[in-house]
């Protein structure tokens, strides 16, 4: 078995008001769990088997649609978990690389924000919206369609993925129905901004502090 299921780093529960329980336990053990059942069986008695996630999604238009697909939702799905936390929401405390860079590339927690919820509105039909470093290590927001990411050859923008929202209704049509807007909004109350930081260093580990 190539690839496994991760458990929640938290309760299904962790995340209300702003994430239902029923959602977490249905998003987790259903879509998840089909999406990482459906990678393994895509790549069944191949190379890709061998390889890491991030290198299969680097060349990912090599593949089928069903590893573009069932791998994208396998990768994007395990970064959703572990970039909220029951303690997170707020903005990112000063000493943070990423305050820093959200200073530095967009003028403020405020304006980044802002861009960040539009591209998520904006995203038509089911998709994600990311927060990203490209290769000069700036950051950029980007949204992809489908399970499709930042980090696949096919992106309209390439970069590594730090912060993502999943706006399939799957994510949050359970409790908010149509009403998006409201779940971007109760998102921001769940960022794991130690995670997000985490991940902006890790994505350019020559990086001094900022
Ligand atoms: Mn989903």
């Amino acid at each position: 078995m190539a690839f496994q299921l991760p458990d929640l780093p938290y309760g299904y529960d962790a995340l209300e008001p702003h994430i239902d329980a029923r959602t977490m336990e249905i998003h987790h053990t259903k879509h998840h769990a089909a999406y990482t059942t459906n990678l393994n069986a895509a790549i069944a008695g191949t190379e890709a088997e061998n390889l890491k996630i991030e290198d299969i999604l680097a060349n990912i238009s090599k593949y089928s649609a069903a590893v573009r697909n069932n791998g994208g939702g396998y990768y994007n799905h395990n970064l959703f978990w572990e970039i909220m936390s029951p303690n997170g929401g707020g903005e990112p405390s000063a000493q943070m690389n990423i305050h820093k860079a959200i200073e530095r590339d967009f003028g403020g927690f405020e304006n980044f924000k802002t861009q960040f919820s539009n591209a998520a509105m904006t995203r038509f039909g089911s998709g994600w919206a990311w927060l990203c470093v490209d290769k000069e290590d700036h950051l950029f927001i980007t949204s992809t369609p489908n399970q499709d990411n930042p980090l696949m050859d096919v992106a309209e923008k390439q970069g590594t993925p730090i912060l993502g929202l999943d706006v399939w209704e799957h994510a949050y049509y359970l409790n908010y129905q149509n009403r998006r807007a409201d779940y971007v909004a109760a998102f921001f109350n769940v960022i794991n901004w130690h995670e997000v930081t985490k991940r902006f260093n890790d994505a350019n580990p020559g990086r001094s502090n900022l």
